[in-house]
């Protein structure tokens, strides 16, 4: 379907941010004490991260956050998306606060608020506290409990000056990617412990909604963000309509189905019963879990296109996830992953809009009346300064509008879409990538540390700033 005719302007009240995430940007690693989390741990064993990098520096955003407020200002951000590290304000993951740790983010926030920038937490965005992986991680129940407790610490201290309030980013890839392929920390490959993690994180996401709101004024509002996935089969073949099936419970039913409906998917668990029965799923847990939301988050970056196969067929995935010989998908080996077709970004990953506008809708069906944030979406560019040290990139801005004018379609359409986050204020840790995908809309020079906004940040400011789309070819 054709995109609306320019200009394409949004409603007044649309909320134009940028998200980042603690690991990815903070550095600092060892002060105020901070203790390790799985992801300094995994980041420091051999051939886990491209050339061995880590995020003991980052971006020093830690030691450079006024700073970047100070750029966001610039940009005129009307909201600004970022994560607490667990092990900066509770280092062993359970026990008392540790107040320095909490202090910083007190600052950031005041310094956002100070400038007219909304802020927007992220409680949990992948950086498990190391003794808490030692102990079991999340395929062990208590994780969960953990996970409330920090919830309600955070609450306490931040609820009186942050409204708005995420529990967790992107589930699917802290049980997948972590415990089913291990490209991701805490690397560990284990079928059944990723869907034992995934009901871990969605208890802690019930659980944690709760302690939010036993400590925070009425007006707050609660969310998780899903990175959830448009999974499209390659025909109309049952057979290959039965894998996308399959692959859309394991992406998103497995999340969406507890957290929305109160119950698994019926095709989930049967699709799972070679492996596991469940039984990890108490008494009352899907009724802690089915809490009210205030929002949902949805993070889209690219669509997924799948059929049916045999076992001689099966194998490593390109499922633009990462090279591992362990899948992420338990119970999926009957699944063969396609490229998708259409031109990609650096991470390989094929720009599609109109999976996003598909995404919103789905939402928009499966949980009506519920307003949507686009918590996250972007590319990743090989992006250089030239001789002036201007960094172009056509290529993000290209790919913004047609993302953007894909969420006016929807709104036009009937969602609900309150906001856009993209992915990401600055170039950052790109978790097993290291440092070289570059996903922000700010140019990090690694070396000094200098940022300079690309041109899709003026780009992108100008949209802010206007609530319309400027052309792709406007020259900034
Ligand atoms: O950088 C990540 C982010 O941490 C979570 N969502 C996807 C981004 C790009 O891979």
């Amino acid at each position: 379907m054709p995109e609306p005719m320019t200009p394409v302007s949004f409603p007044p009240a649309f909320l134009w941010g940028a998200a980042t995430s603690a690991y990815q940007i903070e550095g600092a690693v060892r002060e105020d004490g901070r203790t390790p989390s799985i992801w300094d741990t995994f980041s420091h064993t051999p051939g886990k991260t491209a050339g061995g990098e880590h995020g003991d520096i980052a971006v020093d955003h830690y030691h450079r956050y006024r700073d970047d407020v100070a750029l966001m200002a610039d940009l005129g951000l009307g909201a600004y998306r970022f994560s607490i590290s667990w092990s900066r304000v509770q280092p062993t993951g359970r026990g008392p606060a540790v107040q320095r740790g909490l202090d910083f983010y007190r600052r950031l926030v005041d310094e956002l608020l100070a400038k007219g920038i909304k802020p927007a937490v992220t409680l949990y965005h992948w950086d498990l506290p190391q003794e808490l992986e030692d102990a079991g991680g999340w395929p062990e129940r208590d994780t969960a409990y953990r996970f409330a407790e920090y919830a309600q610490i955070v609450g306490e201290a931040l609820g009186d000056r942050v409204e708005q309030w995420i529990t967790l980013n992107e589930p699917w890839c802290s049980a997948f990617l972590g415990y089913g392929s291990g490209v991701h920390a805490p690397g560990r490959t284990e079928p059944v412990a990723t869907l034992r993690a995934s009901h871990h994180l969605n208890l802690a996401h019930g659980l944690g909604a709760t302690a939010l709101r036993s400590v925070m004024p009425a007006r707050n509002t609660v969310a998780l963000s899903l990175n959830s996935s448009t999974v499209r089969p390659v025909s109309q073949d049952p057979a290959d309509l039965a894998a996308a099936r399959k692959i859309d419970d394991l992406a998103n039913g497995i999340y969406h189905g507890p957290i929305l409906h109160g119950a698994y998917p019926a095709t989930l668990l049967t699709a799972t019963e070679q492996l596991t029965d469940w039984s990890y799923v108490l008494d009352g847990d899907l009724a802690a879990i089915n809490q009210p939301l205030d929002a949902l988050g949805l993070n889209y970056y690219t669509p997924a296109l799948v059929s049916a196969t045999d076992a001689e067929q099966a194998g490593p995935r390109a499922d633009g996830h990462g090279a591992s010989e362990h899948s992420p998908w338990p119970a999926a080996d009957d699944v063969l992953f396609h490229q998708t077709p259409g031109e990609r970004t650096a991470m390989g990953w094929s720009i599609d809009p109109t999976g996003l506008h598909e995404l919103i809708m789905r939402y928009t069906r499966e949980a009506p009346g519920l307003p949507l944030y686009i918590t996250e979406n972007g590319a990743a560019y090989d992006d250089k300064p030239d001789s002036e040290g201007r960094v172009h990139d056509p290529e993000r801005i290209a790919y913004l509008h047609g993302h953007l004018a894909a969420v006016r379609r929807a709104i036009a359409d009937g969602a609900d879409v309150r906001g856009y986050y993209l992915w990401s204020l600055l170039d950052n840790f790109e978790w097993a990538y290291g440092y070289e995908k570059r996903f922000g809309a700010v140019y990090v020079d690694y070396a000094t540390l200098t940022r300079t906004p690309k041109s899709s940040a003026h780009w992108y400011a100008k949209a802010a700033r206007t609530g319309t789309l400027p052309e792709v070819d406007e020259v900034f």
